[in-house]
C-alpha cells in the first residue's frame, strides 16, 4: 500500500487534514485504531474559534456548520453571585466564537471523506512507525491479526494524547512539560434548555461549574470533582443539585433539568512535546499538546497545527520547499504556548484550588482586576476568541 501523507488518527486533526489535502489534490491515507461509531459516541468541545470556522470553510465542509452553528458574542464569567459578561464582539473589534459540536464537526468530516471516496482505514491500530529519517517511512498497522504497511512520503501524527506518534520520537530528542491538575471535570449532557443564551463560567465556594450548550434544547454542563471520584456516584439529581447550587440564584431558579444523555469525568492537564517533528513525522492536535478545558482551546489548537502542517505540505508539492520542514515545530509552539497559558490562567482564576489564604487572596484579586479593567476584559476577549495564527516562513 502507498500513499503520499499517512495520517494516523480519525479525530478532527486527521480528517480536517485529509479533507483540505485531498482539496489540493495531495494524496492521503487515515487509519483509526476505533471505529467510526466509537469516534462520535466521544462528547468532547463544543466552541470554535473562527479561525477553526474559516478552516472547515477552506476545506468545503461548512454547509450544516453555517446552518445549524450558534454564533456567540459573549460569555459571562459569574463570581458567586456576581456576573460579568465578556462582550466578545465588542471587545475584539467584531469576532465571535461558534457553538458547534465536535462531534458534528467530525460526523461532517467523516462524511465529506466518504463522500469523496478516500481511503479511511477504521478498526486498525498502528504498531510502528519505520524509517522516520529515510526518504519513504512507512506505517506498519494491524488489521484483523494481520500486520500492513503503508508507504508514504510523510506521516501526521494526528493520533491524540495516548497515540503511538509521539512516543515514535526518540527519548533523547522528545521533551515534555507537564502539569496535572488535582481535580477533574464531570460533564453531563442532556435535552434540555441551556442555562442562559451564552456561557457562563462559574466560580463558587464549592468549585467551578460551567453551563455549556450544544444547541438551543441541548445542554452540556460541567462541574469540578476531586480525582478521586466516580462516574457511577454521580446521579442524575445530585449532579443537578450540586450545579443549582454552585450557579447564581436566578440561573439556578430557572435551570431546567432533565435524564442525562451522556456522564463522563475527564481529568485536567497542561502538556506540551517539543519538538512536534522528526525526520518525516509531524505531530499535530492532542497528540502534542493537552490543554485543561476551561479557556475551550484543545480543538482550536488542532485547528492552528491543521492549517500550518497543510501549509507545509502544500508548499513542499508544488514548489519543493523542503526547508520549511524544520520552522514547523517553532511556528506552532508559539501559539501553543499561549493558548497553554490562557488555559492554565483560566483554570487557575476559576476553580477551587488547595493552597494557602494568601494564594487564594491574590487570585480573588487578579481576577477582580481582570474583569474591572478594559484591559483585562480585553485580554480575556482576545484569547477566547482565538490569537491569529503565525504563518509559516
Ligand atoms: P483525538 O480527538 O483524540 O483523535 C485522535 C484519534 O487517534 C486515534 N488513535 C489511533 N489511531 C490509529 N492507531 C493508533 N495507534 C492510535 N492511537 C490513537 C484515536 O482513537 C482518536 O480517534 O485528537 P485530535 O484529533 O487531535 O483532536 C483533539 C480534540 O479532540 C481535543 O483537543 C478537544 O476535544 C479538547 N476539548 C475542547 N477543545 C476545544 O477547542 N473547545 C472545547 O470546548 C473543548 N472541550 C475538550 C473539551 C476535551 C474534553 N475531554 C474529554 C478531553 C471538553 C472535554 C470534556
Ligand atoms: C463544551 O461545551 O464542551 C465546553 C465549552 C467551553 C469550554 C469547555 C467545554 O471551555
Amino acid at each position: 500500500m502507498k500513499t503520499k501523507i499517512a495520517i494516523i488518527g480519525a479525530g478532527p486533526s486527521g480528517l480536517l487534514l485529509g479533507q483540505l489535502l485531498h482539496k489540493a489534490g495531495i494524496d492521503n491515507v487515515v487509519i483509526e485504531r476505533r471505529s467510526a461509531k466509537y469516534v462520535l459516541g466521544r462528547i468532547r468541545a463544543g466552541i470554535l474559534e473562527y479561525g477553526f470556522v474559516d478552516l472547515m470553510r477552506e476545506a468545503g465542509v461548512h454547509t450544516r456548520m453555517d446552518a445549524e452553528g450558534l454564533r456567540h458574542d459573549g460569555f459571562e464569567i459569574a463570581i458567586g453571585e456576581d456576573r460579568t459578561r465578556i462582550d466578545l464582539h465588542g471587545l475584539t473589534a467584531g469576532k465571535s466564537v461558534l457553538v458547534y459540536g465536535q462531534t458534528e464537526v467530525t460526523r461532517d468530516l467523516m462524511e465529506a471523506r466518504i463522500g469523496a471516496g478516500l481511503p479511511t482505514h477504521y478498526e486498525c491500530e498502528v504498531i510502528e512507525l519505520r524509517g522516520l529519517n529515510t526518504g519513504k517511512p512507512t506505517v506498519v498497522f494491524r488489521s484483523d491479526h494481520e500486520d500492513c504497511v503503508l508507504e508514504c512520503d510523510y506521516i501526521a501524527g494526528c493520533d491524540g494524547f495516548h497515540g503511538v506518534s509521539r512516543r515514535s520520537i526518540p527519548g533523547d530528542t522528545l521533551r515534555e512539560h507537564e502539569k496535572v491538575y488535582p481535580f477533574g471535570w464531570l460533564g453531563l449532557l442532556s435535552d434540555t434548555r441551556p442555562a442562559s443564551d451564552e456561557l457562563i463560567y462559574n466560580k463558587s465556594d464549592r468549585g467551578f461549574a460551567l453551563c455549556s450548550m450544544r444547541s438551543e434544547s441541548r445542554s452540556r454542563h460541567y462541574l469540578q470533582v476531586p480525582l478521586s471520584e466516580k462516574v457511577e456516584d454521580w446521579s442524575d439529581d445530585r449532579f443537578w443539585d450540586e450545579l443549582k447550587a454552585r450557579v447564581p440564584a436566578d440561573v439556578a431558579s430557572t435551570l431546567e433539568t432533565g435524564p442525562s444523555l451522556e456522564k463522563s469525568i475527564a481529568p485536567l492537564r497542561s502538556f506540551v512535546a517539543e519538538p512536534l517533528q522528526y525526520g518525516r513525522l509531524f505531530l499535530a492536535g492532542d497528540a502534542g499538546h493537552i490543554v485543561p478545558p476551561t479557556g475551550a482551546k484543545g480543538l482550536n489548537l488542532a485547528a492552528s497545527d491543521i492549517s500550518t502542517l497543510f501549509t507545509l505540505l502544500v508548499s513542499i508539492y508544488e514548489q519543493g520547499r523542503t526547508d520549511l520542514i524544520e520552522r514547523y515545530s517553532e511556528t506552532c509552539l508559539r501559539r501553543i504556548w499561549k493558548a497553554e497559558r490562557f488555559s492554565w490562567w483560566m483554570t487557575t482564576m476559576l476553580h477551587h484550588l488547595d493552597g494557602t489564604d494568601i494564594d487564594r487572596k491574590l487570585i480573588d484579586a487578579e481576577l477582580d482586576y481582570y474583569l474591572n479593567s478594559e484591559a483585562g476584559l480585553t485580554t480575556i476577549a482576545e484569547n477566547y476568541v482565538g490569537l491569529p495564527f503565525d504563518r509559516l516562513e
